[in-house]
């Protein structure tokens, strides 16, 4: 009964084109229209929204979320460091591939990549960071053990066991499926921890003289997904891979770069979220689990400095993270979450996915329907998809099993 009254509280009143929503769980908030122009004028066609519409909200993001950061840059190359054709008991070919950031050979992320033997031509891959090194996504023994980073700047670092995330990983499943995996550690690109900037890609990019970001320059976030967009540039290069459907994913806190990188880089063709919470999919102004203030006090270092003024004040925020899932329309998106996942508000996450399918249905595409898929009841009709599981904050065999299924959708017609 309970349930069912807190559903009858849970109101969509559209007026003016912004949903105003109110229900007991959360206090009533207004959500930015992705389909009104700073000007106040109605955006009625996609190429309004791509050519006016999608850069306004764009760089709002960057501006006061995420911050601005370099495009990858042109002095960027790569080696092969190791290749073995018989991985996997001769299912794949695994290679790990040094992606320079820059000219120099000093600063550089590598990229694990395992490619399908049983292929014709090119294969659509999954890619995504990983948060224990390369040799924890993989149980093989080739894998390298990269500089893994210590968890803040005093403690000494401790070297995660092979194999030890690989339960987040289905390597075998993927390459079953015809479906390559790359991936690279989240530590390459920029360290977890606060060090005022020091380490990691920042200082590369740095003018003359700057010591840490501007107010409106990258966080950590926005590094992750510089990398992501780097490994990119090498994708396009690699003869085994179509580059054309790289779906790029990501669990928790890579969630949220792993969105971000599919807003901003439009090669991406498919982007994935698992249970990416508040700074990913999950609406900021619902205050449900994880607040702006609590992740900003937290992490200080994640988003961009002009995020903090919006700690304890979602209302004023110019965006919201429906508008970050816009972004990545036409093309497709799914979001996932998990039931006691509450610190990333499941539910957030779930609405954030339907506030986008406007922008998706300008495009003729189908988004959500606005009812909450129950557990274990995916939906995936249209271009955007969204499952809740059972249990917790992780990301699961049945998780993958659903990503896979969507990407078939689109990668094998
Ligand atoms: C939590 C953080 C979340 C999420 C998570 C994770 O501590 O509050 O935003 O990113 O970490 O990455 O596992």
């Amino acid at each position: 009964m309970k349930t069912l009254l807190r559903k009858a509280l849970l109101v969509l009143i559209v007026s003016s084109g912004c949903a105003t929503i109110s229900g007991q769980n959360s206090t009533d908030y207004t959500l930015p229209d992705p389909l009104l122009m700073e000007d106040g004028r109605e955006i009625k066609t996609s190429s309004e929204w791509t050519q006016i519409r999608r850069p306004e909200i764009l760089e709002s993001f960057e501006n006061n979320v995420y911050g601005k950061a370099p495009k990858p840059s042109k002095d960027m190359h790569f080696s092969i460091l190791t290749e073995d054709k018989q991985a996997l008991g001769g299912k794949a070919t695994r290679k790990e591939v040094a992606v320079y950031f820059t000219k120099s050979k000093d600063n550089y992320m590598t990229v694990l990549l395992y490619i399908p033997n049983q292929r014709n031509g090119r294969v659509p891959i999954f890619f995504g960071l990983n948060f224990d090194g390369n040799h924890a996504v993989s149980k093989e023994e080739g894998v390298a053990i990269v500089r893994i980073q210590s968890k803040s700047s005093t403690d000494m670092p401790t070297i995660p066991a092979r194999g030890a995330e690989s339960s987040r990983w289905p390597i075998e499943m993927l390459i079953e499926n015809g479906y390559g995996l790359a991936t690279v550690y989240r530590g390459d690109i920029d360290p977890d921890y606060d060090d005022g900037f020091r380490n990691g890609v920042h200082p590369l990019f740095y003018s003359n003289g700057q010591e840490k970001p501007e107010a409106d320059e990258w966080g950590t976030v926005a590094a992750w997904a510089f990398g992501l967009s780097c490994a990119m540039n090498y994708f396009e290069v690699d003869k085994d891979i179509d580059a054309k459907q790289v779906a790029v994913i990501g669990h928790s806190r890579l969630g949220k770069a792993t969105l971000w990188a599919g807003a901003i880089d439009e090669r991406f063709a498919m982007v994935i979220s698992n249970d990416s919470g508040c700074g990913g999919a999950a609406l900021s102004r619902r205050k449900i689990g994880e607040t702006v203030s609590a992740i900003n006090k937290n992490f200080p270092y994640w988003f961009c400095d002009n995020f903090k003024q919006f700690n304890d004040r979602e209302d004023f925020l110019p965006v919201d993270q429906h508008q970050l899932i816009a972004l990545i329309a036409p093309r497709p998106v799914y979001v996932a979450s998990a039931e006691e996942d509450q610190w990333a508000d499941p539910e957030g996450e779930f609405l954030s996915a339907y506030h986008a399918s406007p922008v998706y249905e300008l495009f003729g595409l189908k988004g959500l329907p606005k009812e909450m898929p129950k557990l274990s009841q995916p939906e995936m009709q249209g271009h955007i998809g969204y499952h809740i599981r059972p249990g917790k904050h992780d990301i699961t065999g049945y998780d993958w099993e659903q990503y896979i299924k969507f990407a078939d959708k689109f990668f094998k017609k």
